[in-house]
């Protein structure tokens, strides 16, 4: 495929819980539209859901010989954790935008650090779950350009 969305822990509740800072859309709206958003413009779209780090630098692995030419990842609570994840990122040279829902940097301290923001070719923060569309909008310019 040509677009890979990763969405790490915690994210298959989306919708269920804390709607204050993350919204009512569930994961499979939003990944729903986003492979309906990457088809329209004649890209081919795959999503992954893990709460396992080991199973996303695995998935991230995996990319660099399926035919992904770019990632959307929110990696969830790994974000502020996982060298593991970065280490991936660097290993298969795909380029990636990091995803947040809410602001990250405008809620605890320990959010404001990523391991990956600069791997990232751009990082979105705090646009709710449109965040998501603008970077597969950013991944379609990219990729059809
Ligand atoms: O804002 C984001 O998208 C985050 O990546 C979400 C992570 C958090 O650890 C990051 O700091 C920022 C947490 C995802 C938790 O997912 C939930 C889903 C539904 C309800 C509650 C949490």
């Amino acid at each position: 495929m040509d677009v890979l969305v990763i969405n790490g822990p915690n994210l298959n509740t989306l919708g269920t819980r804390e709607p204050e800072i993350y919204g009512n859309t569930t994961l499979a709206v939003i990944e729903a539209s986003l492979v309906a958003q990457g088809a329209a413009a004649g890209l081919d779209v795959d999503t992954f859901q893990s709460n396992h780090e080991g199973a996303i630098v695995d998935r991230l692995h995996a990319a660099r010989s399926d035919g992904t030419r770019f990632v959307i990842i929110n990696p969830g609570a790994f974000t502020h954790t996982s060298i593991a994840i970065r280490d991936a990122f660097a290993a298969v040279e795909i380029p990636f935008c990091e995803v947040h829902i809410s602001n990250v940097h405008a809620r605890e301290e320990f959010r404001r650090h990523s391991y990956l923001s600069d791997l990232a070719v751009g990082v979105l923060t705090g646009f709710g779950v449109f965040g998501y569309t603008m970077a597969m909008s950013f991944a379609v310019e990219r990729l059809t350009a």
